[in-house]
């Protein structure tokens, strides 16, 4: 199949941060049936991230606040040069706290050479870095033209479902230039409290939530996000089977993401989850192409 101009063996995308920027690891993803690999959001200078503990299997999914823990753009020549020699297609995520710091990430790492650079407007766990510009149309639109005027890959936005009304913050990003869309970012942020110490659980207090319990809210938003716009949308949020998938395209996705489900079904999820999908498509007698957006066809009839 082909999106925005690059060919994918199938439609399975791995969620940024999930397995952090070692191309050994991103090429087991692959081999393991993914077929678009993104990078942990990359940002404009060094950055730790928030102390231990940043992840909590909470059983019905995760918790994190790791922070946005980069080595800085340009402090990742092994990254770099392993990204030019790839043979599979990858997603560069970037972040900044401010457009200029978006602009300047962007314009670096697509000299790079990614497929597609992801604009991460919608991280939970940082007040100078994250979700502020997506929960705002104008500074969504702002980040996204700017890194538009610079990046020589296709951009793709990815959106936070804090956003009051997110099929307008994904209009801004199309306005903008965006190529396509991904949603959701995690859900939250939340907290867990530690009852014994009466203190949070999280270093950071608070985090963004994924994994089974944040399905209903993805497919709410990329539902919406799909009348909004008619850029091709990534769907993720709580994908963990072939079934889930199916779900993720009828509300209006062209491919979907994983994150979590790594978690829990292992790094063969995407072979297990491909498998599914094809099981469900070919018992149905259709293409995924002909499910995209089918939730949407009795609309009329219904509103
Ligand atoms: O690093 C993180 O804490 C983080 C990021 Br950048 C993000 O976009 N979403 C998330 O749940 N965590």
């Amino acid at each position: 199949m082909e999106f925005l101009g690059t060919r994918l063996d199938n439609p399975l995308v791995l969620a940024s941060g999930v397995l952090g920027n070692s191309f050994d690891i991103l090429r087991r993803v692959h081999e393991n049936g993914c077929g678009l690999v993104t990078m942990k959001s990359i940002g404009p200078c060094p950055r730790d991230g928030h102390n231990n503990p940043t992840v909590i299997d909470l059983g019905y999914g995760l918790i994190n606040a790791v922070g946005l823990p980069s080595p800085g753009y340009d402090h990742m020549e092994e990254e770099w040069q392993a990204l030019a020699q790839r043979t599979f297609p990858v997603n560069a995520s970037i972040y900044g706290g401010s457009v200029r710091e978006f602009q300047t990430v962007a314009q670096y790492v697509s000299d790079q050479g990614p497929d597609f650079i992801e604009v991460n407007i919608s991280c939970p766990n940082s007040e100078q870095h994250g979700m502020m510009f997506g929960i705002n149309e104008s500074s969504a639109h702002a980040v996204v033209s700017a890194v538009k005027k610079v990046s020589q890959v296709p951009v793709i936005a990815k959106l936070t479902p804090q956003a009051p009304d997110i099929g307008k913050i994904a209009r801004a990003c199309e306005d903008a230039g965006a190529d396509a869309i991904c949603a959701i970012n995690t859900l939250g942020p939340g907290m867990l409290i530690d009852i014994e110490s009466r203190t949070p659980v999280l270093a950071f207090k608070k985090g963004g939530l994924s994994g089974p319990m944040i399905k209903p809210v993805a497919l709410r938003c990329v539902y919406e996000i799909f009348h909004a716009v008619s850029i091709p949308i990534i769907g993720l949020g709580g994908v963990s089977t072939g079934e889930d998938a199916v779900e993720m395209i009828m509300a209006g996705a062209s491919l979907v993401g994983i994150g979590s489900a790594v978690l829990y079904r292992g790094m063969d999820v995407f072979d297990k989850v491909n498998r599914e999908l094809d099981q469900w498509l070919a018992s149905h007698d259709c293409r995924l192409s002909d499910i995209i957006g089918a939730a949407h066809k009795n609309e009329a009839e219904t509103r």
